[in-house]
């Protein structure tokens, strides 16, 4: 016997796209149901992004959850990127007028979860099996497994929001679905430890050894990251083996203050650039890591998701409102003409500020001449300045 649910929109995935979709759509009075094949506690324990760009800021506070980001959160007025011991500060705010905030992703969820929980947000977690069907109808479906019982969620729209692993864009017929991808040789090995960090903004640093990243999550939490080989495994990493290579791969004034400590959450990401087309088939619309992928580099990746949601969230309210489906209907191109210019950012970012293994005498000089040029050029520390901010959703 299969169980039968009904709503107007079925999002697959519960990570920040999905949960701030749900929450958006909730507020504007549209039904929503949340699926995910993980439970809430691994969500929100999954460490990632930790930069967000105001509209991600404005987006948590329309949904009604940024009063703890707005007390804990921490503005950014500029970041520093760093070349074979040269260093170029990038005025953020005197660029753009506009600041980042450095707040984690883990606590982006937390915040959607509680909120979706207090307003009685309908969710299913750890399921299994998904299955989407009748995308070209009036009334498509999700079908899955879940405690042991077959379910079947019919409803007006599917939001694919199931990150790059997930069922959606593959549900997207393969002569329909163009993707383009870009793995880059090498991945970012994390560390989280409960240490004040070496700086209060990001420091971007391309070492000879490697490029390695200063950030944090709070004035005594301190995120780091190293560049390391794309296929390494983090069990070669003891703590003190990170530290070492870290503080070798930082200008010596940051390592000086550097404090260091136990990791309490240490992982290695691949890096990649990736990209699906189209975001819309029938009546399935993609939306974060399950259409797109960026580098970590121009900390992008959740803020990209987000603006995917903003997009497709207003679409969907003239949609029910007004009848109107002018912004779906044109969701898909409207989306993908900002994802590939924030791909072009975070591939840019990536390319300047790392060391590639096969890179050639010609392509080292290639590097240094660009981070000569960022240094001089006002109009070059400009671009970076208003990329990294983030872009205008229109
Ligand atoms: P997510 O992947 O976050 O969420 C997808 C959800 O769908 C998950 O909860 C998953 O369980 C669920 N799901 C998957 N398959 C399913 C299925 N078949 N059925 C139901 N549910 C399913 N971005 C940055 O800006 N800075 C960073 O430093 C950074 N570091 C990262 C490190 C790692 C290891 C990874 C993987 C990503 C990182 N990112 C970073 C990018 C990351 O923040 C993503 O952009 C962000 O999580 C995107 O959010 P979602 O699109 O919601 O996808
Ligand atoms: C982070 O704090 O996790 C972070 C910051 C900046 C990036 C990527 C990750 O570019």
């Amino acid at each position: 016997m299969t169980i039968q649910a009904a709503t107007s929109v079925c999002i697959i995935g519960s990570g920040p796209a999905g949960l701030l979709m749900s929450q958006l759509l909730a507020n504007a009075g549209i039904e929503n149901i949340v699926i995910d094949r993980k439970g809430r506690a691994y969500i929100e324990a999954r460490v990632r992004a930790g930069i967000l760009e105001q509209g991600t800021v404005s987006a948590m506070r329309e949904a009604g959850v940024a009063d703890r980001l707005d007390v804990e959160g921490i503005p950014h007025h500029g970041l520093d990127l760093a070349f074979e011991g040269a260093s170029h500060h990038i005025d953020i705010v005197g660029l753009t007028g506009k600041t980042v905030v450095a707040y984690g992703q883990t606590e982006v969820t937390k915040d959607l979860f509680v909120k979706r929980t207090q307003q009685g947000g309908r969710f299913y977690f750890d399921v299994e099996n998904v299955v989407l069907s009748g995308l070209k109808s009036d009334r498509p479906a999700v079908n899955f497994r879940h405690a042991g019982q077959d379910v079947e969620i019919s409803c007006d729209y599917i939001a694919g929001c199931d990150g790059f692993h997930g069922v959606s864009r593959n549900a997207i017929p393969a002569n329909v679905l163009k993707t383009y991808d870009r793995v880059y040789p090498f991945g970012w090995l994390g560390i989280l430890t409960e240490r004040p960090p070496v700086s209060m903004e990001c420091v971007y640093t391309n070492h000879p050894r490697g490029f390695s990243l200063c950030s944090m999550r709070s004035a005594t939490r301190s995120r780091y990251y190293i560049q390391c080989d794309s296929n390494d495994d983090v069990a070669n990493w003891s703590d003190d083996r990170f530290w070492d290579e870290f503080a070798a791969r930082i200008s010596p004034d940051l390592a000086a203050k550097l404090q260091t400590g136990p990791s309490f959450e240490k992982s290695i990401a691949p890096l990649r650039s990736f990209v699906a087309e189209p975001m819309r088939y029938g009546n399935l619309f993609l939306a974060g890591d399950a259409a797109h992928i960026v580098p970590p580099t121009g900390a992008k990746g959740l803020n990209l998701a987000v603006a995917d949601i903003r997009i497709l969230v207003r679409g969907l309210v003239e949609r029910y409102a007004r009848g109107n489906t002018h912004h779906i209907d044109t969701y898909s191109q409207k989306v993908l003409a900002r994802v590939w210019k924030v791909e072009r950012f975070s591939w840019q970012l990536s390319n300047l500020m790392h060391q590639f293994p096969d890179h050639s005498p010609f392509e080292k000089k290639m590097q240094r001449a660009e981070f000569d040029y960022l240094m001089q050029s006002e109009a070059a520390s400009r671009t970076i300045a208003e990329n990294y901010v983030g872009l205008p959703l229109d």
